[in-house]
């Protein structure tokens, strides 16, 4: 289902969207991967434009899996380069789409696996309980995690799934530990997408 995904609409205010019955929500730091992951989940290397630059995202990003079935790419978030105004109107344009707009929705935090949660993800978690928003994680780039020759991916992803839940006290269940650019770990993450596409 997810390979079938395709560009619906790029906006600054998600209050000017259509309804949806579904949408699966992607927010993060700036560069954490928020795009690759979409297209490694939908297996389209093209689909969200991904950029070495942070800040390549600057609008909501809407992506139909089917009608109204959404995927939704935010622009990422603690950008040192831009200024309070720019700030100010990220943390606009988030809040009508994650909080504003009343539509039954996931949102998955991307998190780099690499470096773990920052403080500005912390906040972002505590942000989307205080509204009773339903959340999952992802740590994206556990590639990047040093391993030696003699173990598995599997050890070192489950390890760092482990720590992020201790760190984020949240259920492991909830934590999906990944590489958009190795591909590991994308079929659970795609099973989980699927299924909350499939609930409604
Ligand atoms: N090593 C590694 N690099 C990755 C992975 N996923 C993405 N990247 C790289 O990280 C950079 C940022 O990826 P994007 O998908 O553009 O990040 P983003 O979160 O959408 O960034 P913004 O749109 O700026 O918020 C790119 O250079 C990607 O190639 C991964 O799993 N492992
Ligand atoms: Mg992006």
């Amino acid at each position: 289902m997810l390979n079938k995904t395709s560009f619906f609409r790029a906006v600054t205010d998600a209050m000017t969207l259509p309804k949806s019955s579904f949408e699966v929500i992607f927010a993060g730091r700036s560069n954490v991967g928020k795009s690759a992951v979409i297209n490694s989940l939908c297996g389209q290397k093209n689909l969200a434009r991904t950029s070495k630059t942070p800040g390549r995202t600057r609008s909501v990003n809407v992506y139909s899996v089917e009608m109204g079935k959404w995927l939704i790419d935010l622009p990422g978030y603690g950008f040192a380069r831009v200024n309070p105004m720019e700030k100010a109107l990220w943390q606009e344009m988030a809040h009508k789409c994650i909080v504003i707009r009343q539509t039954k929705k996931t949102v998955f935090v991307v998190i780099d696996g690499f470096i773990g949660p920052t403080e500005l993800d912390f906040d972002m978690f505590d942000y989307l309980k205080s509204y009773g928003i339903d959340f999952k994680a992802i740590l994206n780039k556990c590639d990047k995690i040093p391993k030696s020759a003699n173990v598995k991916d599997e050890e070192v992803y489950g390890e760092a799934q482990k720590k992020a839940a201790f760190d984020l006290k949240i259920d492991a269940e909830k934590i999906f530990a990944l590489s958009a650019r190795k591909q590991i770990g994308i079929e659970n993450l795609r099973k989980t997408v699927e299924k909350l596409l499939h609930s409604v």
